[in-house]
């Protein structure tokens, strides 16, 4: 197999580092990668790993440095923080093995601006305790979703042939990546667990502590997404009723052989009652029964149950316009506030939809203050480009960990950040080589949520592509690739009009007479969801002070979300003074003109960029333009027929 791209941790990133004389000092599994990173680092740089005598850069462990390769309390790899100081000799001090994992990926990412003036001790320390991504692979493939569902570079780095692979090479260059960004969990199966992925809890064991073996050295931990029925599926029993004794002790016997065999797994990922997977609904329990028994079962051994809160109706009847798919996770967990043990944590999407290009931020963030929450976000670019198209991501989820809700932030009020992996077997991880950022950005906005969006940017770059004059274009080209997706796809917040199934491309009307909640009603005179309280579903009831209000009515609705909330005449005059029809056709011409500039930017990387980067991303992005083009063609005619109403400008819409 020909190996993989270094995505930002290739051979000249590591020169200010390697070409000095570098010290480490303490012992544990973590230092170990630490000293490896150095040997090889100095190998490649003409630089020394030194013991004793004068080093430029000192890694050192503090203390004892609880370097225990983990403890229950859930410290893996000891502590996560690190203190970087220079004072003629730049230093690194941490008090476990991630920590000094973390600081050496900092001096990393520092470059020569860690060797140049001396500065005063800065102590770093992560935001969110849970930085986790989530992979859809499956052990075997499916006819219909591929071996990834949802997945747009390739088959499963893990699995191959229904086992984990034989050779974990690639997985161990993954788990080094997630360690250099201080990604601390993985979720190593697809949520939607078929039959044969349930047997990686029972006789597929020995498999996954494999995996375990390769993410252990780099600070991750491994987790299992499991089966609700998995005490009738797996275990022969006649129910899966959480208040079951014996489905109790299934659980607790399954839980005790996972842990004998994996002492630091991190816990179960669970999709419960939600797009026909089996849950507590079933034998009238509610979800915290349901969560509870997982979480009993993991607390002995300091495991986690990541329970998600994407729970609604797959099933609904467009003709019902009282139900609402935006109310009905917060319709779900809201009342169960205070009812989960403490080692149950809330996933919660970052909307109240589906991972879609805009959504304002899902209330169910700010309804539960009892309850530990993480918030899941999408790498992998299901709704915005299917790693086809360029779309940085970062800056959303800036914009959503930024968010204030109750006088705090998204970024205060969860313990954890969780987004679904983009990476397969593709040479370069990622299908789009410059999909590599979000799957970077992600790491680092975990980290510290208060990281300017452009700023891990411009790291990325710096990191992954070597020649300075490749590095202003490619901030040009990527910064506002979010925007211009947004653009040219659904307009003012209303989301979907994607292909169905595999929700690549446009199709206006795909999802309007269909099952699955995701309507825009356009009618001749008018669009948009109408979720107030006055007259809507009263979604907007959901939301605090001033959402609340803020939301209710159009003339304080964020144009950006307008059709979310609101159902309006095609004439009504946005806060940007145009019409929401003029609104509609400028975006959708401005969105192709922005693809056409960014061809243009990256046609004058060429040598600039590696020859198989260069004609990669050039190939994706004449398909992305292809697409685009499909989607203001698509969107301006329908609602051009729709409205009557011509363009102001007289562009051609046919
Ligand atoms: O966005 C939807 C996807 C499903 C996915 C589901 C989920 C894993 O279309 O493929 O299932 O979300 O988040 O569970």
């Amino acid at each position: 197999m020909t190996p993989p791209h270094p995505a930002w941790l290739p051979v000249p990133a590591f020169r200010p580092v390697g070409s000095r004389r570098v010290r480490v000092t303490g012992t544990g599994l973590l230092v170990t990668t630490v000293r490896d990173e150095v040997a090889a680092a100095v190998a490649a740089h003409g630089g020394a790993l030194v013991d004793d005598g004068p080093a430029d850069l000192e890694l050192v462990l503090v203390g004892d440095g609880g370097s225990g390769e983990f403890d229950a309390s859930g410290g893996f790899g000891g502590s996560e923080e690190f203190t970087v100081a220079r004072a003629g000799t730049t230093s690194v001090r941490a008090g476990g093995g991630a920590g000094l994992l973390y600081g050496f990926h900092h001096v990393v990412r520092l470059g020569e601006a860690a060797f140049a003036a001396d500065f005063a001790p800065r102590r770093h320390a992560p935001r969110q305790p849970i930085r986790m991504l989530d992979h859809w692979d499956n052990t075997e493939v499916h006819p219909f979703m591929g071996q990834v569902e949802r997945g747009y570079a390739g088959n499963s780095i893990f699995y191959a042939d229904g086992r984990v692979r034989e050779d974990l090479d690639r997985v161990a260059e993954y788990a080094r990546l997630l360690g250099s960004i201080g990604v601390n969990r993985v979720g190593l199966n697809n949520v939607n667990v078929h039959r044969a992925e349930a047997r990686l809890l029972t006789d597929l064991l020995p498999d996954v502590v494999r995996l375990a073996d390769v993410f252990r050295p780099h600070g991750v931990r491994v987790h299992l997404s499991v089966g609700f029925s998995s005490p009738v599926t797996l275990g022969g029993l006649p129910t899966a009723d959480p208040l079951d004794p014996a489905v109790r002790e299934w659980w607790d016997r399954a839980t005790a052989a996972v842990y004998a065999a994996i002492p630091d797994f991190g816990g179960y990922v669970v999709k419960a009652d939600s797009e026909g997977r089996p849950g507590p609904f079933a034998y009238g329990r509610d979800h915290a029964d349901g969560a509870n028994l997982l979480a009993r079962a993991l607390a002995p051994f300091g495991g986690t149950v990541f329970w998600r809160a994407f729970v609604y109706d797959h099933r609904q009847d467009w003709r019902d316009r009282a139900t609402d798919r935006a109310r009905a996770a917060h319709d779900h967990f809201a009342p169960l506030d205070g009812a989960f043990d403490p080692n149950v944590v809330l996933q919660v999407k970052y909307g109240p939809m589906d991972f879609q290009a805009r959504e304002p931020v899902s209330p169910v963030i700010a309804a539960l203050p009892r309850t530990r929450l993480a918030v899941e976000f999408q790498v992998t670019q299901e709704y915005t480009g299917q790693q086809k198209h360029v779309c940085h991501l970062v800056p959303q989820w800036s914009e959503i960990l930024r968010f204030p809700l109750d006088g705090r932030t998204v970024g205060d009020l969860v313990d954890g950040v969780v987004a679904v992996s983009n990476v397969g077997l593709d040479r370069f991880w990622t299908g789009h080589p410059l999909a590599q950022a979000n799957l970077f950005g992600f790491g680092r906005l975990a980290w510290d949520d208060r990281l300017a969006p452009d700023a891990v940017l411009d790291e990325w770059i710096g990191l992954t592509f070597e020649d300075p004059a490749a590095r202003g274009p490619l901030r040009e080209l990527m910064d506002d690739s979010w925007p211009t997706y947004e653009r040219y796809t659904a307009p003012l917040g209303v989301g979907f009009m994607v292909t169905p199934g595999h929700h690549y491309g446009p199709s206006v009307d795909g999802y309007e007479y269909s099952p699955w909640g995701t309507y825009h009603f356009a009618d001749r005179d008018g669009v948009g969801v109408d979720r107030t309280r006055a007259t809507g579903t009263g979604f907007t009831g959901q939301y605090p002070a001033p959402w609340r209000d803020v939301y209710e009515s159009p003339e304080t609705c964020p144009d950006e979300l307008l059709l979310f909330f609101h159902h309006v005449p095609y004439g009504h005059v946005l806060h940007s003074g145009k019409t929401v029809v003029q609104h509609v056709y400028d975006t959708h011409f401005e969105g192709v003109e922005e693809v056409v500039r960014m061809a243009r930017v990256w046609a004058g990387l060429e040598g600039r960029v590696p020859d198989g980067v260069f004609g990669r991303v050039a190939e994706l992005l004449a398909e992305q333009l292809r697409c685009a083009t499909e989607w203001r063609d698509q969107v301006n005619t329908y609602f051009f027929r729709k409205s009557g109403v011509p363009d102001a400008h007289g562009r051609t819409i046919h």
